[in-house]
């Protein structure tokens, strides 16, 4: 579990939801929190929060979980950054989720689009970080917490940079930054950084997404160390690669929609690593980001890459 300040408990283990049908979102939302989930991923964004909500509906009704056992994170997306916009958008997250709160809520990305543009093809439906600053944005997030539609609020895909200038005008600290983790993608200064901070931290696509053979790199649940070390503890690679995870205090929400690989995935938690499977997986890293944020650093947008991932001054 992570522990927030006022006590509230986050399990360590999720489940995501990006990339499902419907009908898939419906069987593996209601099949995990019948396997024993009590964290689930959602974002406006994904597209399906309308059933995820029946899911919990549904999984309310039977009995299978109570709402206050449940921990749910959402995300404001990227055209709702405007300060008039944050509350009503987590407003129709609510209503889609049929909640009356969110466990927690993240600025999704540092990154503005008109209201209306989900994805920007022109230049043009971009808001500058002067049109829309962070800090505006933030400012709304803290207002929905203190109106109690949120219990946490918290950002994603934010480098040390950025939650270092967030701090400076926040009001109420950001508790959470949910960011691409995995063997191949560790990024120990921020971790550290928000550790020292008292950030907690996500790891997202912590199995590497599906990652086939992208820059020629072996897939993760196929490297032979990772490999070796499931053989060792009698358990698959996913297995290592949420347990490593975990183990260096990070909340992980692997993704699944088939019934074994969710059991496989909660059964992580059982999995316990010994300092050399650690290090050994540490020299792992070289910095492969799967989700670069490429479609916001197109060409004429007021947003380039290094000042999505740059730590530079
Ligand atoms: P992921 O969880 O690392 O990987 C999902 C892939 O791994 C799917 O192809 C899944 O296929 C497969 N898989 C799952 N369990 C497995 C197992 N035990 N053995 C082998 N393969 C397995 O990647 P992700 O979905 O990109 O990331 C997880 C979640 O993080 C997302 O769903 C979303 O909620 C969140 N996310 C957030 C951001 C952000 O910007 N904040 C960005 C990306 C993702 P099957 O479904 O067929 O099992
Ligand atoms: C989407 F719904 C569509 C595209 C897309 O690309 C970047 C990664 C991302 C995201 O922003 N959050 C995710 O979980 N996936 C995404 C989502």
């Amino acid at each position: 579990m992570i522990k927030f300040s006022n006590n509230d408990a986050m399990p360590l283990l999720g489940l995501g939801t990006w990339r499902t049908t419907r009908e898939e979102t419906y069987s593996s939302v209601f099949e995990a929190l019948k396997t024993g989930y009590r964290h689930v991923d959602c974002a406006f964004i994904y597209g399906n929060e309308d059933v995820i909500g029946q899911a919990f509906s549904d999984a309310f009704a039977q009995k299978i979980v109570r709402r206050e056992e449940l921990f749910v994170t959402s995300k404001l997306w990227n055209d709702a950054h405007e300060r008039a916009n944050v509350r009503p958008a987590l407003q129709a997250t609510l209503r889609s989720l049929h909640l009356d709160y969110l466990d927690l809520y993240l600025m999704h990305w540092p990154v503005a689009l008109k209201r209306g543009t989900l994805f920007p093809s022109r230049p043009d439906e971009f808001l500058s970080p002067q049109q829309a600053p962070l800090a505006e944005t933030w400012a709304a997030l803290e207002e929905c917490r203190r109106q109690g539609l949120c219990r946490h609020i918290g950002v994603s895909n934010f480098t040390q940079r950025k939650l270092a200038e967030l701090l400076q005008t926040a009001t109420q600290k950001p508790e959470m930054n949910q960011v691409e983790l995995h063997p191949y993608l560790q990024q120990p200064e921020l971790v550290a950084f928000c550790q020292k901070n008292d950030i907690h931290v996500t790891a997202y696509a912590p199995l590497g997404a599906g990652m086939t053979d992208k820059a020629g790199k072996t897939p993760i649940l196929q490297n032979p160390a990772i490999r070796e070390i499931a053989q060792k503890h009698s358990c698959t690679e996913a297995q290592v690669a949420l347990a490593w995870g975990m183990a260096r205090g990070t909340a992980v929400i692997p993704k699944s929609v088939k019934p074994h690989r969710l059991a496989e995935n909660f059964a992580s938690q059982s999995v316990t690593l010994d300092e050399s499977d650690t290090a050994r997986i540490a020299s792992l890293g070289c910095d492969l980001r799967i989700t670069t944020g490429a479609l916001w650093t197109m060409d004429g947008s007021p947003y380039t890459a290094e000042y999505l991932w740059g730590n530079e001054e």
